[in-house]
């Protein structure tokens, strides 16, 4: 899953998509580099980042996905009504970081026949990262996204269709990232897991590196919650991750 995201503030690529020209250019590219899904997102979760309004939201997405929707495109949103104009507009999947918790969310994944990726973060991004605390971060994880992953069988959503993610870096520490990479194929068991590491701060604390010199980094990454079971790779540099890909299938 390669990430274009369409806001003027995202951290990792620090807005250089944010005109759906780039935008429609830069998805295209990252699909011909291997990407078997392309992320769309039009509001930065970045803590932080500027509030961004449905309507703008909107008319930051719509245009771009209207000229890739022969892309397998996923949508990166928390908002119902975006979910439904953008599955209407052609989009195959919504990827959100609130597990459908929005008040009908699940309703406007459930009308269609589109994939979802289930996250699991704690608190908000503005916040988030502020002291997160678990006692058993791995079972903490693991009993909410079961009980997304329950809550969106029972609004029609099948099972085949969902994806879930333990949400790297959203409300979690350097350690409590580690641990979940750890025993990642512990979610396995949940449905196929996604894992978003690349470019993300634990990187940050791990190396030392700015934000545009973590590829080493992401691609370590990318190879350990592939050994964890991963089977989507949320990333921002697809070429490169799609060789990860290569030596770890020929290894295994
Ligand atoms: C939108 N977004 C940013 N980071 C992410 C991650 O780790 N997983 C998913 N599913 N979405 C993410």
């Amino acid at each position: 899953m390669g990430v274009v995201n369409i806001t003027p503030d995202s951290f990792s690529d620090g807005g250089r998509f944010f005109s759906a020209k780039l935008a429609i250019a830069h998805a295209r590219k990252l699909a011909k580099e291997g990407a078997d899904i392309v992320d769309l997102g039009g509001e930065s979760t970045r803590p932080g980042a500027a509030p961004v309004s449905e309507k703008d939201e909107l008319a930051r997405v719509l245009p771009v996905l209207k000229e890739i929707a022969d892309l397998c495109v996923s949508v990166d949103t928390r908002r119902p009504a975006v979910m439904s104009a953008v599955l209407e507009a052609g989009a195959s999947m919504i990827n959100d970081v609130d597990a459908l918790s929005a008040p009908g969310a699940l309703q406007a994944v459930a009308n269609s026949a589109c994939g979802v990726c289930l996250m699991h973060k704690k608190g908000e991004p503005a916040t988030m990262q502020q002291d997160p605390h678990y006692d058993d971060v791995v079972g903490e994880v693991k009993a909410f996204l079961n009980e997304r992953v329950k809550a969106a069988q029972a609004a029609g959503v099948a099972a085949e269709r969902i994806t879930v993610d333990p949400g790297f870096g959203f409300g979690k520490t350097v350690e409590h990232n580690l641990e979940v990479l750890r025993r990642l194929n512990e979610f396995s068991s949940l449905g196929p897991v996604l894992a978003g590491l690349s470019r993300k701060s634990t990187l940050a604390k791990l190396t030392g590196r700015p934000v545009d010199e973590r590829l080493a980094g992401s691609l370590a990454m990318a190879l350990l919650a592939l050994q964890g079971g991963a089977t989507i790779l949320r990333v921002h540099d697809v070429k490169e991750t799609r060789d990860v890909i290569s030596v770890w299938e020929a290894f295994k």
